[in-house]
């Protein structure tokens, strides 16, 4: 077996939230330690060649990129959490890409600055909900019954989006019955529940009205 990895982490990264639900899932004894953005300490950034969490250390090894970091952890701990074939596997991977994107594009939707900027955020998240819309299974994951790597990946970001509607903002998977099914699963499923401090939702929240753009503006604290 392998060594206790270590996971550095930052409080309200979604990409962190990627490896923690891996974690969890596979009952992994992991530590896990919290920087300061704002602030990173130098050894994480002698650690780190991106300079961005999460970095996985693996005894003297060093791993970074959260699907890369997760497809690790797939191949050491079971249960296997990954598709079966390789055609279904570099689907999958390549639909973890595209989350990756929306979550990006959540962030510009967090930060913009006014309402033009948001819409343009805004658009790329509906469209892109339609297009996972029509590959995603009857349910209730991505793939059917089972839990895996790909829904880990999604999870963080229908947390959020999840977390700003009950906060007054628009529901983003309104548009796409399948797509806002899964999003109710995947907030559900435990490992995405104990994947956050207790405190996770007031924190997020208060960090996008401190921001002070258009979708502070929306919600309600
Ligand atoms: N592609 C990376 C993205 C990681 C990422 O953007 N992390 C953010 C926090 S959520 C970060 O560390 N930002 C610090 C910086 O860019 O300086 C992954 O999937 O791990």
């Amino acid at each position: 077996m392998s060594q206790k990895p270590r996971l550095i982490s930052f409080d309200v990264c979604p990409f962190v939230q990627r490896s923690v639900i891996t974690l969890l899932e596979k009952k992994v004894d992991f530590d896990i330690d919290y920087i300061d953005l704002a602030n990173k300490p130098d050894w994480f950034l002698k650690l780190s060649p991106t300079g961005k969490v999460p970095v996985l250390q693996v005894g003297n090894d060093v791993l970074f990129e959260s699907a890369v970091i997760n497809e690790y952890l797939d191949e050491v701990y079971a249960p296997m959490l990954h598709a079966k074939t390789p055609l279904e596997r570099a689907k999958h991977r390549a639909w973890i890409e595209f989350g990756s994107s929306l979550l990006v594009a959540h962030y510009q939707m967090t930060n913009a600055a006014d309402e033009a900027a948001y819409n343009t955020a805004r658009e790329t998240l509906y469209k892109g909900f339609a297009r996972v819309e029509d590959v995603l299974s009857e349910g209730p994951y991505f793939a059917g019954d089972t839990f895996m790597l790909v829904d880990a990946a999604w999870a963080p970001l229908m947390l959020r989006l999840h977390l700003l509607a009950r906060h007054g903002l628009e529901d983003f998977t309104a548009k796409t019955p399948k797509v806002s099914a899964w999003q109710k699963a995947l907030v559900a499923r435990p490992s995405v529940t104990a994947s956050v401090d207790s405190d996770f939702e007031g924190k997020y929240i208060r960090r996008i009205l401190d921001k002070g753009g258009y979708s502070a503006g929306k919600l309600a604290a």
